[in-house]
């Protein structure tokens, strides 16, 4: 049976890899932070055969700890903190998960695996985001990188960390640059899920707008259920490599608006939508359409779920979450 190890594994695409990989006969383990983490009681309920080990990305000798006492064919670092406008606010902080984290866990790795590094191999959450200022359409894996937030910054820095573990010391290191993907478990700081469950309160008359900030700002969304079989098949593969993973498909948050309020039967969202300039950010990634070729014909991954259905499963699980609140 083999073994992984998850960083992150609270996170929704955490949940979603560890599924997988118990689905596919795995050993799971993963990496929580903090003393009293309120997320470790959904993990447990959710995924009781997942093996949990306290540590933090920013302390290397937990991460030896768990690598030592989980012993994995795998490690999927997911762990990061990933909210963009969050790291304007917290920019060394940021820095110190999102990126130096990284080199923690490539160290803590090549300690662990000795003269044998290919004999773990490594997943890294690159991100689309690295991609920031345009550069060119649609963005793959030889795009410059121009990221424009220190979130984006610190998953360069984690990028080329990774790269450089694989050439200066032969780990199998691959590195996913995932554009966005979202869920009914995304975390409601994010646009989408925020959409989605003031669509769900306003179609249930307990909310009577949202307040957002840019509309105009396109993203290429697929669904994180997709997204981590193409991490897992990037680690199957004999030789590592980094992949870009999107749908091809962007789309403006005002579609993301029409497509989330029609489904629940409203065509005119515009009385329920306030802009402010709180949730504009320092500087802003605009136009986001990655361009997965290499994926699909290295590893014979592509998307399942279309924006449409994406949309109607986040809204209809937060419809269906709120009537059961009542
Ligand atoms: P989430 O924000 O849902 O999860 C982040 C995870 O990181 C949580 O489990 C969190 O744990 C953990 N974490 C935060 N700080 C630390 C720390 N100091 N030490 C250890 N773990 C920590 O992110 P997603 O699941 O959406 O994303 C997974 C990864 O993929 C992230 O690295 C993200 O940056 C990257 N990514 C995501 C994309 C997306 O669209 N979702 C696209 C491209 C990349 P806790 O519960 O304790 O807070
Ligand atoms: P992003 O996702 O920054 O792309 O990072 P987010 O959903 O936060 O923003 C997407 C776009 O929506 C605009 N926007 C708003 N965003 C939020 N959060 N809240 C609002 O009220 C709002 N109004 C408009 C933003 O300006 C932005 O243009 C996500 C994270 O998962 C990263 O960790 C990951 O690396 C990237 O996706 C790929």
């Amino acid at each position: 049976m083999p073994t992984a190890l998850i960083t992150g594994i609270t996170g929704q695409d955490g949940l979603y890899l560890a599924e997988l990989l118990l689905a596919k006969g795995y050993d799971v383990h993963g990496v929580i932070r903090g003393q009293n983490n309120p997320k470790r009681d959904l993990v447990e309920e959710l995924l009781p055969d997942v093996r949990l080990h306290n540590g933090d990305l920013t302390d290397m000798s937990s991460l030896i700890r768990a690598l030592r006492d989980s012993d994995p064919d795998e490690v999927y670092n997911l762990g990061a903190v990933s909210f963009v406008a969050y790291s304007w606010e917290n920019a060394a902080l940021t820095t110190d998960v999102t990126a130096k984290g990284v080199l923690n866990m490539l160290e803590a790795v090549r300690l662990h695996t000795g003269d044998r590094p290919e004999g773990v191999r490594f997943y890294q959450a690159s991100s689309s985001e690295m991609f920031g200022k345009v550069q060119e359409v649609p963005q793959h894996e030889r795009t410059l990188l121009w990221p424009r937030s220190p979130y984006g910054v610190s998953k360069v820095f984690g990028h080329y960390m990774t790269i450089n573990y694989r050439e200066s010391y032969g780990m199998h290191a691959s590195s996913g640059i995932l554009f966005n993907h979202e869920s009914p478990r995304r975390g409601p700081e994010f646009v989408t899920r925020k959409i989605s469950e003031a669509v769900a309160r306003i179609k249930l008359g307990i909310q009577d707008h949202v307040v957002l900030g840019n509309l105009d700002a396109e993203r290429d969304w697929g669904f994180a259920g997709d997204y981590v079989e193409a991490m897992w098949l990037m680690l199957q593969q004999p030789v590592a490599d980094d992949y870009v993973v999107a749908t091809g498909e962007t789309h403006s948050i005002r579609d993301f608006l029409d497509a989330a309020f029609a489904h629940v039967g409203i065509d005119d969202w515009t009385p329920y939508v306030r802009q402010d300039e709180r949730f504009m950010r320092p500087a802003e990634v605009d136009h986001l359409i990655g361009d997965a070729s290499k994926a699909r014909e290295v590893l014979g991954w592509k998307p399942k779920v279309s924006f449409r259905e994406l949309v109607a499963m986040m809204v209809d699980a937060d419809l269906a979450a709120t009537r059961q609140g009542w």
